[in-house]
């Protein structure tokens, strides 16, 4: 019999691909280069089921190419790199892992917030640098994260899991933008008020982006909201790059209008604003949201739990679009 064939764009965890390959024809990415235009196009020609990432830009070009690929089972929750509308017209069905990455996602955003805050990148610079002198009253003094205000802009499943880390661990107020608001006895649970965003901005010593990128939320902090927040403010984004202004960020914390920032996602990654890169007020990870290995080794499962139901022909467990 025939085994329906799976193209993997990058490498995953290796238990999870031995899992994969037992399942199917299964061609993995060794080498873990990085798919291009023509690899991805060419992938799409011969694969029943694509099962890409972040890094694998699946537009309505590469699909105009009318693929044999009959799913797309993401490795990832975020799913702005693939056209959703041109799969669907395609009868191509789309799958994320939703669900497992919260947990790490929400302790990264923390990770960014108390790093920023007090300094600790740039303490870590300092010490490497040799240039350490020791203690001294005034020196590298940051701002205090326990009992401050947090404005929470997009408030699912991980905006959640960070309102519950501010409010329970670090006594936060806990502010919150979004389309819907929360049931009642989870905002009460959460310590979280829904304001408007303007309110948001002009209340939060902490702005943290736990939304999707889409059309609506590209430069949703832009050069006009970033004016709008406090000049002691701090930004943190784990969501994706495109819902801040990176340029309009960069001349903002290089003029001190807000204090600092925290980024684990970048607008065009892997290039980073060059103007970035020389500021000692911004942190700046290598989208590691979700990088840990029982994490991973989740998300992993997940993926193959879609691939399994889908090759059964029954519903998906985690559908997109
Ligand atoms: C993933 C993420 O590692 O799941 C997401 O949306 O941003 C990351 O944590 C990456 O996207 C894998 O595709």
């Amino acid at each position: 019999m025939m085994r329906a064939r799976i193209v993997v764009t990058r490498r995953w965890p290796a238990d999870v691909e031995a899992r994969l390959a037992t399942m199917a024809d299964v061609a993995f990415n060794r080498d873990d280069r990085p798919f291009d235009a023509d690899q991805v196009t060419a992938a799409l020609a011969t694969a029943y089921i694509l099962l890409p990432t972040v890094t694998d830009r699946i537009g309505a070009a590469v699909l105009g190419t009318r693929p044999r690929t009959r799913l797309i089972a993401n490795f990832g929750v975020g799913v702005n790199h693939i056209d959703l509308a041109a799969a669907k017209a395609l009868g191509i069905a789309v799958s994320n892992t939703p669900g497992v990455l919260t947990d790490c996602t929400a302790d990264l955003a923390m990770t960014l917030m108390l790093m920023a805050a007090r300094r600790a990148g740039e303490g870590e610079r300092h010490v490497r640098s040799g240039a350490w002198v020791g203690w001294r009253p005034t020196h590298m003094v940051g701002s205090r994260v326990t009992g401050k205000t947090l404005g929470i802009i997009g408030m699912g499943r991980i905006g959640q899991a960070v309102a519950r880390r501010a409010h329970a661990g670090f006594g936060m107020t806990v502010l919150y933008h979004s389309r819907q608001r929360l049931d009642g006895a989870i905002e009460a649970a959460l310590g979280a008020t829904k304001v408007p965003l303007a309110n948001l901005l002009a209340r939060s010593d902490f702005v943290s982006l736990h939304c999707p990128s889409t059309p609506e939320t590209r430069h949703i902090i832009d050069a006009a909201r970033l004016a709008a927040m406090r000049p002691t403010a701090i930004l943190i984004n784990t969501a994706r790059g495109d819902v801040v202004d990176e340029a309009a960020l960069a001349s903002a914390l290089g003029e001190g209008r807000i204090a600092a920032a925290g980024l684990d996602v970048y607008e065009r990654e892997p290039a980073i604003e060059a103007a970035l890169m020389g500021l000692e007020n911004v942190v700046l990870l290598p989208h590691l949201g979700s990088a840990t290995a029982e994490t991973r080794t989740a998300m992993g499962d997940c993926v193959l739990d879609n691939v399994a139901a889908f090759l059964a022909g029954r519903p998906l467990p985690n559908p997109v679009g």
